[in-house]
């Protein structure tokens, strides 16, 4: 399987995270990416080829344009205004508050545009940004001419990022702007399967009214897990995208049994939709060792996931979303790819 990979990762390498009360070292780090690239070389997945750039038309088809002037300028604009550390919001607007002016102020923008405060904006996160953007875009691209299936190395990650909202670790979706671009050429049903171990907020959010991109979702309970306010199994979808968005909400300590039967549900439905690609946002942080979830899949079960997924039989678009376990990353990640591919 190719491999597609931006080396302008690792400009995305902020100081800080907001956590449990203090500052910490992010756990979205660029040491995520090297060690499944170590991997990758270790077991021969494939080759490992650099992504054409795009420009910004991939990404405003699916995301508003002053969110994406704002990434662009955020942090000229942060350090312009006398900050020492990186830009974390710190206000929005919650019930009662005006929605719909947005501030000039910096720190109000960031308020408007951020759904969380844990991810800092740092120097480079743009630049990073744009890059997994095209990771996301070429993979989709070598899927269109023929490949069965193509691994897209992005980070930071892009699921919790909604048309114009940025936060849990990321700023654009790359499995968002992927399924848009295969809608673009030419594939009439898209259906976007999430395992990462988080409901995919941003991602539902884009497409919730469409009936042309299915999106899937197996993640921690709502009521106990990131991103807390989106997830529920309720949410069916709206419009002509009823019956076009399903969530599986998964109880803490999940193993195996019960995510693999909630993954041959949500399979079953993207075939009976008339699905023709997947993308998957493949987080594995579902991993019993993960150090922020709880689920407890071992890195055994991850080759189980990928041949699950590779029995679908249909053509597929692998893109990397969370996975925390620093150290085992590149095993757990690389085994889902193994998996697909021994079908
Ligand atoms: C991004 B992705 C840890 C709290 C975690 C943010 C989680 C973002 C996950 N102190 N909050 O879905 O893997
Ligand atoms: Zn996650």
């Amino acid at each position: 399987m190719i491999t597609v990979h931006s080396p302008d990762h690792v400009l995305r390498a902020a100081r800080t995270e907001l956590a449990g009360g203090r500052l910490v070292p992010p756990f979205e780090c660029p040491e995520r990416v090297a060690f499944v690239l170590d991997r990758i070389a270790a077991v021969g997945l494939g080759a490992v080829v650099t992504p054409e750039a795009q420009g910004l038309d991939p990404v405003l088809r699916v995301h508003d344009a002053g969110f994406v002037r704002f990434l662009e300028t955020a942090w000229d604009e942060w350090v312009a205004s006398g900050a020492a550390g990186e830009a974390i919001p710190i206000i929005w607007p919650a019930r009662r508050m005006s929605q719909d002016r947005i501030p000039r102020s910096i720190t109000g923008r960031l308020g408007h545009y951020a759904l969380a405060a844990e991810t800092s904006i740092s120097q480079g996160t743009w630049a990073a940004a744009r890059a997994a953007a095209d990771v996301a875009v070429g993979a989709a691209d070598r899927v269109l001419g023929g490949e069965r299936a193509v691994f897209g190395l992005c980070r930071p990650p892009g699921h919790h990022a909604a048309r114009d909202m940025f936060g849990g670790y990321c700023f654009l979706n790359n499995a968002a702007i992927a399924a848009q671009r295969l809608r673009d050429r030419g594939l009439s049903r898209v259906a976007i399967l999430d395992v990462d171990f988080h409901h995919g907020n941003g991602t539902q959010d884009i497409f919730y009214d469409r009936d042309d991109v299915v999106y899937l979702s197996l993640h921690g309970d709502p009521m106990d897990a990131f991103p807390y306010f989106l997830g529920h199994a309720d949410e069916i979808g709206v419009g002509a995208g009823e019956g076009f968005n399903a969530n599986f909400p998964l109880p803490r300590g999940t193993l195996w049994p019960r995510w693999s039967a909630a993954l041959a549900e949500a399979i079953g439905r993207a075939r009976r939709l008339g699905a023709e690609v997947l993308v998957i946002s493949l987080g594995v942080d579902t991993f019993e060792g993960d150090p922020i979830s709880f689920f407890k899949l071992t890195s055994d079960d991850f080759l189980r996931m990928g041949e699950a997924i590779g029995r679908a039989g249909l053509p597929t678009v692998f893109l990397m979303e969370g996975g925390y376990a620093v150290a085992e990353i590149g095993l757990n990640a690389v085994n889902v790819l193994m998996g697909f591919e021994s079908v």
